[in-house]
This record gives structure tokens, C-alpha cells and sequence, in this order.
């Protein structure tokens, strides 16, 4: 048994939006035409406050894109991005909702980021993602979504650490740092996650 997860497209990492990803746009109909393919589909949602510790707003004196030290570990700082409820957070109106089974959302205590869709950044708060995939019998997982090099990769390196096997679907993803996501890749592969793109399950 095969399942997708859609990592967070989301109006504001598309062009258009306040933390936009290039191609963020480009891979929408490509997740569009794969979800045939799978017998279950689950999405992320990033979905913060607006007190939300990775917003530079909330950080006088610091830039967008400043590296801060919080309580032992480092937080990019963001532009305010997926607040919860608007236009910013929803998903974009071209992706194919239908057969999204449950939707899982992240970064909703203030005080702390969560790129992975199974655990925030410190691994101390669960979404409860891994026991719902286990309950429907452990499938397959498949990754796709935005930002490849961000919460694609942290999410798919749970999935990993939490016993799923694990394929990243490339061109159904879109980095928001090109060589990033090339270093990203390379720890994935190292790490069992195989790499194909849309067409491998369509004639497979
Ligand atoms: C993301 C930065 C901040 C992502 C979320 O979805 O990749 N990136 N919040
Ligand atoms: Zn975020």
C-alpha cells in the first residue's frame, strides 16, 4: 500500500505569497497527476501564530533571514508566513483537495518551529502523523511539496527515523535553495531514501 504526503503548498511558499519558493507553482499539477497512483494521501500544513518564534517581526533589530540562538539550537528567522486562517495559509487553489484524507498541521506553539510533519524541531511534540500512518498498516510513504530542502527533508528524515520506508518524488518538490536541496539529497540517499521522479511511478 502506497501513500503521499503533500508537505505544505501553501499560498505563501508559492510566488505570490511572503516566503515564496521559485517553481513553488510548478509542481502543483505535477502532484495533481500522481495522486492516482497512491491508495492513501495525507497533507501538511504549516500554521502559525502570529506571536511565532521564527517570525523576524517578533524580533526587533534582527533581518529576514538572520540566524538566531534559541535555547540551544539555531532558528533562521522568517518573514511572517502561513498565519493561521488566512489566505497566506491555505493550501493553493489548484491543488487537487478530494482524496486528502487528513491534513496535518505544525508550527502552532509559539514558541517553538516545526519544519518536520511529525515532530517539532526539539523531537518533543508529535502531530500524531506516524501512529495514523501506522494504524493504516504502515504504507509505503512518499513525499512531495514545498520546500524540498525544508520540510520536505525534515519530514522525510522522521519518516526514516521513525521506521517508514521513504522515496522523495523530485519534481513534485521545489527547494527554496537549489544547492541546498543538492546537499539535502545526498544525505537522504546516504540514508536508504530513494530519489525518483513522477514518471517512475507512472510506468512503473
Ligand atoms: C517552511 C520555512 C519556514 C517549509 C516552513 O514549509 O519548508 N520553511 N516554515
Ligand atoms: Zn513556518
Amino acid at each position: 500500500m502506497k501513500a503521499l504526503v503533500i508537505v505544505d503548498v501553501q499560498n505563501d511558499f508559492i510566488p505570490g505569497g511572503s516566503l515564496a519558493v521559485p517553481s513553488g507553482d510548478k509542481i502543483v499539477p505535477v502532484i495533481n497527476s500522481l495522486q492516482e497512483y497512491f491508495d492513501l494521501i495525507v497533507a501538511t500544513q504549516d500554521w502559525h501564530p502570529q506571536n511565532h518564534v521564527s517570525f523576524a517581526s517578533n524580533h526587533p533589530g534582527t533581518q529576514l533571514f538572520d540566524t538566531i540562538g534559541l535555547e540551544g539550537t539555531s532558528q533562521t528567522l522568517w518573514p511572517d508566513h502561513c498565519l493561521q486562517g488566512t489566505w497566506g495559509a491555505m493550501f493553493h487553489p489548484d491543488l487537487h483537495t478530494e482524496k486528502i484524507a487528513a491534513i496535518f498541521r505544525k508550527g502552532m506553539n509559539p514558541g517553538v518551529d516545526s519544519y518536520s510533519g511529525f515532530y517539532d524541531n526539539r523531537h518533543k511534540i508529535s502531530t500524531g502523523l506516524a501512529g495514523y500512518l501506522r494504524e493504516k498498516g504502515s504504507p509505503e510513504l512518499y513525499f512531495c511539496g514545498i520546500a524540498a530542502d525544508i520540510c520536505v527533508y525534515y519530514t522525510i528524515f522522521d519518516a526514516v527515523r521513525e521506521g517508514f520506508t521513504a522515496t522523495l518524488i523530485e519534481d513534485a518538490s521545489a527547494p527554496l535553495n537549489q544547492e541546498a536541496f543538492v546537499a539535502t539529497k545526498k544525505e537522504l540517499s546516504e540514508n536508504g531514501v530513494k530519489i525518483i521522479t513522477s514518471d517512475n511511478l507512472k510506468f512503473s
